[in-house]
């Protein structure tokens, strides 16, 4: 409500202006095409450059115009970038926060510049929630609560089952997420998290700490990663440490992209939890509902399911990413 009057205050003095120097040519207001300026988190992980082409491929079919940027997995990147689309007038702005926290300052930029702000597939932790529209992304608690409850069903009548985790970038909504919920899920059962460490969400991360892992641990019998790439590192170090990833140590990971899927039907990944990337067109249309003021809601989930080894292989030819 404040950002709309915010905006209308904005459009009044701008207006103002434009009459003030007796042209109104050269802003592009006049121009009724959409320009969203998109700051992604980076290109850590397959699941990114998949959101990233849908995003990029969505605005090209949806006919607005974007201005995107790459932060690198760094918040200050993110806020740079937020900051200089707020100088270009952006219609709208859209970005993957790379942690939770410490947004405000910056949103409240973009707010008293009338610029309204999705958040898309990740969440921001602030107590300001005008400072966007609408959030459009997956249930992080629920996939870490389907990794839970395989895993569970899986070990009964085990005495006891050990496992390590890969943990996505710390401080990130997925990283918090993913673990609360399959903590939530694995309580008072026999499964206890024995080591958990950041892998970055990144390939080499996960190999470099499943490596520290295995040098500290022989008694691991399950990797919870909270990314498929880390994942796939992880059975890298595991294959160098002459085990069997499938076999000796199992591994649940999350995301589903080809290269986990793969491994899943190949044996070398035991389930995966979901988490879909291809958000590029639901956030356009959410984008121009916003730009148009309309009412948009204030949380959009996407729905998501689980693999085992027999349904990636059967889903696997038709995987688009
Ligand atoms: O699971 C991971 C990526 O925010 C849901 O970020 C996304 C996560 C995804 O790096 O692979």
């Amino acid at each position: 409500m404040l950002r709309k009057l915010v905006a209308a205050a904005a459009a009044v003095s701008l207006f103002g202006a434009l009459t003030a120097c007796g042209s109104g040519d050269s802003s592009g207001a006049a121009d009724d095409t959409i320009t969203m300026g998109f700051a992604q988190v980076g290109a850590e992980s397959g699941w990114r450059t998949a959101n990233t082409k849908s995003v990029q491929e969505a605005a090209e079919r949806a006919g607005i115009e974007l201005k995107f940027s790459d932060a690198q997995q760094k918040q200050e990147n993110q806020i740079k970038a937020i900051r200089s689309f707020v100088q270009q007038r952006v219609d709208v702005i859209a970005f993957s926060p790379v942690v939770e926290t410490g947004w405000d300052t910056v949103l409240l930029e973009a707010q008293r510049a009338g610029i309204p702000v999705i958040l898309t597939d990740r969440s921001i932790d602030s107590d300001d929630t005008s400072l966007y529209e609408t959030f459009l992304g997956s249930d992080f608690v629920e996939e870490g609560r389907k990794a839970g409850a395989w895993l569970v069903e899986e070990s009964q009548g085990e005495s006891s089952v050990n496992v390590v985790e890969l943990e996505g970038t710390t401080g990130a909504a997925p990283a918090i997420d993913r673990h609360t919920g399959f903590a939530e899920a694995i309580a008072g059962s026999n499964i206890e998290i024995i080591a958990s460490q950041t892998g970055d969400f990144t390939r080499s991360g996960g190999k470099q700490v499943m490596e520290a892992f295995l040098k500290a641990h022989d008694d691991i019998d399950v990797v919870y990663s909270h990314n498929d790439d880390m994942g796939l590192g992880a059975i890298e170090a595991i294959e160098a440490a002459g085990l069997t990833p499938g076999e000796d140590i199992k591994l649940i990971t999350v995301d589903a992209v080809k290269d986990g899927m793969q491994a899943l039907a190949d044996g070398r990944i035991n389930f995966i939890v979901e988490c879909n990337p291809l958000l590029g067109d639901q956030l356009m249309e959410l984008a121009k509902k916003v730009v148009a003021g309309e009412e948009v809601p204030e949380r959009v989930v996407v729905e998501e399911t689980t693999f085992t080894q027999e349904q990636a292989a059967e889903v696997l030819p038709d995987r688009k990413y």
